[in-house]
């Protein structure tokens, strides 16, 4: 690969680089770094040698895709971050060990070592060890700049960690994978690990796998490659970013609550609907499709995204599709079916579950158009103010429409969800949509720049959480100069 291409996370040596903001929001960041340096001295005795930081992110559109193989189109949050600070101390252990503070009490104290059990249930200590595992697998690694790949030379050291995060948590805005990215940014520093922004993206994914998320990777690819004032298509196999400018309009992100999520479940519904369409469209290798994109690449001739709905409606009936179908159709025996493509990510009441197969692959091609859709618009540059004005109304469209699929066909909504995307709409938003796994948490909303006061005034009456982002930098290693 092109080291030129591929840059690893950069390194500063001040705040400001490593933020969009100016004025009181910008001297609110420098604080929380000169907090963060005090209440490290204060428990370790030393300050900290540097810092890494990894931003959580918004989806602008292209939901529940990513895990089918298709592109997202996501920004980082501009100041919503995971920062941890650190100091390596070398020598007197026997393995690595990783002493973990964080600034807030909800998340207690731990002492994790190289062979730390990674099964404790809830844990927010489970982040940093799968971070610290998915860097242990890639020690090999040669880095994308074609360095690195020797046994990884650091003795045995004591790593000391105080974290502070404010991405919310639970919501959409992907804290989980904030946390994740940052560490194994700050362990990948302390290992002197150098590895490019795309293989520390993909090691962060994998290394949530290890949690039993089977994430699609969008949260990780933009933590790492998000850059100020751009939003990203985002796309898979192999990782890479492309700019996406947004014409004028502001972006805002509402909360409602957090409820739980059948994340897993839908990636087993959209693994099977693969599975399915591939052998009813007489794709030889069907047996090998594990996703929905597979379907159109092996597909001869290609069938493009309209294409493929139309598949989706002609061959997968719209009522749910139980195991012993599923066995049936496939020819494998039901204990086949479970091993195969549920494997160990659907766990319980495996027997009882029924699996939508038609709503949730149609949802995926049409959303996957819907993102490339909204890229072209946003790559058109407008002639006019009136012709940037339809523009925006397209993207909220379908914005819009992304909504209403995610909640009538991907049944990822909840009616406090579709409820807010409603009232955003009706003060002003062009398009107002779940951001995230869905089922709570957030929405997105694009709204006209002169529509933006009143927007927030009228939305905040009824849903006072209320962030107004810009698109800001990934994830980068901080390094104080000493005085
Ligand atoms: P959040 O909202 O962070 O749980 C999840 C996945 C994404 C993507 C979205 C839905 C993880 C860490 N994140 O995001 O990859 O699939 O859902 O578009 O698995």
């Amino acid at each position: 690969m092109n080291s030129a291409a591929i840059p690893l996370p950069p390194v500063f040596h001040t705040v400001d680089e490593m933020y969009p903001l100016e004025g009181e929001d910008l001297k609110e960041i420098q604080s929380r770094y000169t907090n963060l340096t005090q209440q490290f001295e204060k428990i370790y005795g030393s300050a900290p040698a540097y810092f890494a930081r990894a931003p959580g992110r918004v989806n602008l559109i292209g939901e529940h895709v990513d895990y089918s193989g298709y592109g997202v189109l996501p920004m980082a949050l501009d100041r919503q971050d995971t920062i941890m600070a650190v100091r390596v101390v070398e020598g007197n252990v026997q393995e690595d060990t990783i002493n973990l503070h964080n600034v807030s009490d909800r998340f207690p104290t731990r002492a994790l070592t190289a062979s730390s059990s990674i099964d404790v249930a809830h844990d927010w200590s489970r982040y940093v060890l799968a971070a610290y595992r998915g860097l242990e697998q890639a020690k090999d690694l040669v880095g994308d700049d074609g360095r690195g790949g020797e046994e990884k030379q650091t003795p045995p050291q004591t790593i000391n960690i105080l974290t502070h995060g404010t991405v919310p948590i639970g919501s959409g805005l992907s804290s989980s994978s904030a946390l994740v990215c940052a560490s194994s940014l700050a362990l990948a520093q302390a290992n002197k690990q150098r590895l490019s922004k795309t293989q520390m993206a993909d090691l962060a994914c994998k290394a949530e796998r290890f949690i039993g998320m089977e994430s699609g990777g969008m949260d990780q690819a933009i933590s790492f490659l998000g850059e100020k004032g751009k939003a990203k298509r985002i796309d898979f196999d192999p990782l890479r970013a492309s700019d996406v400018m947004i014409p004028e309009g502001g972006v805002e992100a509402n909360k409602y609550a957090t409820l739980g999520s059948g994340y897993n479940m839908r990636v087993v519904e959209c693994r099977l609907a693969a599975v399915l369409l591939g052998k009813a469209l007489g794709i030889e290798d069907w047996v090998q499709i594990r996703r929905l994109i597979d379907v159109q690449k092996l597909h001869k001739p290609q069938p493009s995204l309209e294409d493929l709905a139309g598949f989706v409606k002609q061959h997968l009936h719209e009522e749910a599709y139980s195991l012993n179908e599923l066995a049936e159709l496939t020819g494998f025996d039901v204990d086949r079916v479970r091993k195969d493509y549920l494997g160990r990510i659907v766990v319980e009441d495996v027997n009882q579950k029924v699996f939508h197969l038609c709503q949730r692959s149609l949802h995926v091609y049409t959303e996957s158009k819907r993102v490339e859709d909204f890229q072209a618009i946003c790559q058109t540059k407008a002639a006019s103010a009136e012709e940037a004005s339809s523009q925006l109304e397209v993207l909220g469209k379908l914005m819009n429409e992304s909504h209403f699929s995610c909640r009538d066909l991907f049944a990822c909504s909840c009616s406090e969800l579709d409820q807010l995307t409603a009232l955003c709409r009706e003060a002003g938003a062009v398009g107002s949509r779940l951001t995230g796994a869905g089922w709570g948490g957030w929405t997105i909303s694009l709204v006209p720049t002169h529509k933006v006061d009143a927007f927030c005034t009228k939305v905040k009456e009824t849903f006072p959480e209320l962030l107004v982002t810009k698109p800001g930098t990934g994830a980068a290693v901080y390094v104080p100069i000493a005085h």
